[in-house]
Order: structure tokens, then sequence, then C-alpha cells
């Protein structure tokens, strides 16, 4: 009967993509970067040979950070983050930036002395970032190092098109304490009381990573999932071929409570 069960289910749901929206949980997001925001000119920043002033081109707030005069990838903005980071700590770094003019290779980089030795490693890194306009970098990271950590800094950084090193607005850098998404999903209040900001998406297929073959996170659904926010659509293959693109939310939410019930 299981078995049966299940076959129904996967042939229901193949094809199907499933967006949950729920609230962030309530882990710490104290942003670790003083003023990230540059509402406070550019205390806390520094510039290596470059140019770096204020602009009013903000992402948010009334101002923002405007690196021009570059001749090097690493002629950049920079922020002593020594004594901010610590070792074996997951983090999220996220940035608002604008390059007005060609550009490759755009991250935000740690050079991190420890022990001794220095190391540089890229971050939030896109080979192409988007030029002429504000867009959006994030990525979660794990530091690790060995020895005593000397020194640490956070540097934003492109390198040039025809030998030309564009100027960059930076706005809203955030870095803040973080853990895995699964993990989060493990501490947080569940989804049976959870609405919307946030999403997650997620293919009811029977192939890659998704709630339904990933271990972990099917463990999750099965915890606590009584009633979910879920909006359903048929993808390619629609879900038959006379309800097009039609929710089906109160259809999912029935699947779910009874594979609960047969687990
Ligand atoms: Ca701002």
């Amino acid at each position: 009967m299981k078995n049966l069960y299940l076959k129904l289910f996967k042939s229901l749901f193949s094809f199907v993509t499933i967006f949950a929206f729920f609230v962030q949980t309530s882990f710490a997001q104290t942003n670790l970067i003083t003023n990230g925001d540059f509402e406070n000119g550019t205390a806390n920043w520094t510039v290596w040979s470059a140019a770096m002033a204020t602009t009013s081109d903000a992402h948010s707030g009334n101002g923002a950070v405007k690196i021009s005069n570059r001749k090097n990838p690493w002629d950049a903005i920079v922020t002593d983050v020594t004594s901010i980071i610590e070792n074996g700590q997951t983090y999220t770094l996220s940035a608002w930036v604008k390059i007005p003019d060609p550009a490759v290779n755009f991250r935000a980089t740690l050079q991190l002395n420890a022990g001794g030795t220095t190391t540089y490693t890229g971050y939030i890194g896109s080979n192409n970032p988007t030029i002429g306009s504000y867009a959006f970098y994030s990525q979660t990271f794990t530091l690790n190092w060995t020895g005593n950590l000397v020194s640490a800094n956070l540097y934003f950084e492109t390198d040039a098109v025809n030998d030309i090193y564009s100027d960059y607005i930076l706005d809203d850098v955030i870095l803040v304490k973080s853990k895995p998404i699964i993990e989060q999903l493990q501490e947080g209040p569940g989804w049976k009381d959870i609405k919307s900001t946030m999403l997650i998406g997620g293919c009811a297929t029977e192939s890659g990573q998704n709630y339904w073959t990933n271990p972990t996170a099917k463990a999750q659904l099965l915890k606590d999932c009584n009633t979910v926010t879920v909006q359903c659509y048929p993808g390619w293959g629609r879900w038959d071929e006379t309800l097009h693109h039609v929710y089906h939310v109160d259809e999912f939410t029935n699947r779910v409570k009874d594979m609960k019930k047969r687990k």
C-alpha cells in the first residue's frame, strides 16, 4: 500500500515545481561590519592606492561609497576584519555593488595572515558582474585557518577590461554569522506555523537534491509539516492538459499530511 501510494505521489508531483515561502529563522543576524551602509561617510573603511569618496548614488539610505582611479585589481576599498572573524565560524557576506564601466571577475577578497602565511580568498564573486546598475552579491562560507590570526582585510576588487579598471560603487555590505540553510531549518520553528517572506524552491522530481530525495530535507518535512503555504504549478510537463498553471495548494497539503501519517 505504501509503495502504491508513493508511486501515485511521485507521478502526481513529477515535473511540478514547488515554492514554499517562510520567514527566516530567529538565528542572530547582527551585521559585523561597522558602517557597512556608508550612512556615516567612509568611517571604518580605508582605500588602497585609489580614490575613495562618498556618493548619493546609494542602494539604500542617503550614501554609498565610490572607488575610482584604479590601476590594479587591488586598488580597492578595504576594511579591517581581524577582530571580527572567528576560526571555524560560518558567515554570510553580502553587498550591493554598482560597476559603471566594463569589468570582469568582481569579488570580495579576504586577505588573511595566519601563522605568518598570507592567503587571498575571493567571495561573492562574479566573472561577469552586472554593469551600469546595482546588483546584489552574496555567499555563505566557513573560515578556517591554522596558527594565530595576525591580520585580516576584506576588500572589493575587479579585473580590467581593455586595460581599464572600472570605478565601482559599494553599499550595504553585510557580514553575519550564519549556518547552512538545512541546519537553520532543523533548528527552526518548523513549517507548520511559518508564513511567508523567504523563498525556497525545489522540484518534486525524482532526481537531484530536493525535499523528497534529500534525506535531511525529507526528515524536516516529515517532522513538522502539517500545513504549508505552497504554490504549485505545472512545469513544462504540466499537471494535466486542462488545468494549466493552477495552484494545487490544498492537494499538496493533503498529500503531505497523508505521507506523514504513513511514514
Ligand atoms: Ca547606504
